[in-house]
């Protein structure tokens, strides 16, 4: 539109104006429609010499069972294509009306040495952890350091004690987790319990605090189970 609005001015300018339909000198032309491409001109020696190159073929057969494109022989993670590794310092809060905290932090959590894991079904493998863990809303109360997988129904323990308010209980932890049956990916994560123990007076409370597995940003390590 501008192009055209300064043709017409250039054309007003000039005091001249051709009758409807004369083409003039620099009026655009209609490209030849069939003209013949120079396709024997020849390639610099670059060029010419990159087209006699064996081909690479990208996508070259190979095993792939879990077909993300990456060959069985260099997949690292065998579940899909492989996730990101949760941050290292991940940090759980709870804070009641009063403005209190209960707060867990854990740095440098991983699972095997890990922080994607591939095991197999079945077996056993560690989580370790650094962790800070405060309670401001219940100064008698015993907390745990809940750790387990999600999807799963059971955890394990990676303190159970009565930290203090301030400044923050700190120190390492460390257990053993059961990787499943059923292989896939699983979340290493992690919650406050506040149970008499790990297993509660009772021993038998295998399962996460208030039967409330811990949400996705809790996620410290990843296994694929395989
Ligand atoms: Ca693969
Ligand atoms: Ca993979």
């Amino acid at each position: 539109m501008q192009y055209a609005a300064a043709l017409w001015l250039l054309v007003a300018g000039c005091g001249f104006s051709a009758p409807a339909g004369t083409a003039l000198p620099g009026d655009d032309a209609p490209p030849p429609g069939d003209a013949p491409r120079d396709v024997d001109a020849p390639a610099p020696p670059a060029i010419d010499a990159a087209i006699d190159a064996p081909m690479q073929l990208v996508d070259a057969p190979c095993a792939d069972e879990d077909s993300d494109g990456v060959c069985d022989t260099v997949d690292t993670w065998p579940c899909g294509p492989a996730p990101t590794a949760p941050g290292n310092t991940v940090t759980w809060d709870n804070v009641d009306n009063q403005n209190r905290h209960q707060t867990i932090t854990l740095t440098n959590a991983q699972a095997g040495g890990m922080k994607l894991l591939v095991v197999a079904p079945g077996a056993s493998f560690t989580v370790a952890a650094s962790y800070s863990i405060l309670d401001c809303i219940c100064s008698g109360c015993i907390d745990q350091i809940q750790v387990g997988l999600v999807p799963g129904a059971t955890k394990q323990c990676i303190y159970s004690s009565n930290p203090s308010c301030s400044p923050a209980t700190t120190g390492n932890g460390n257990t053993t987790l059961t990787a499943p049956a059923t292989t896939g990916v699983y979340d290493v994560r992690f919650r406050m319990g506040q149970d008499f123990s790990c297993t509660g007076n009772s021993g038998m409370n295998v399962g996460w605090w208030d039967n409330m597995p811990p949400g996705a940003a809790q996620t410290v390590a990843k296994i694929c189970v395989h």
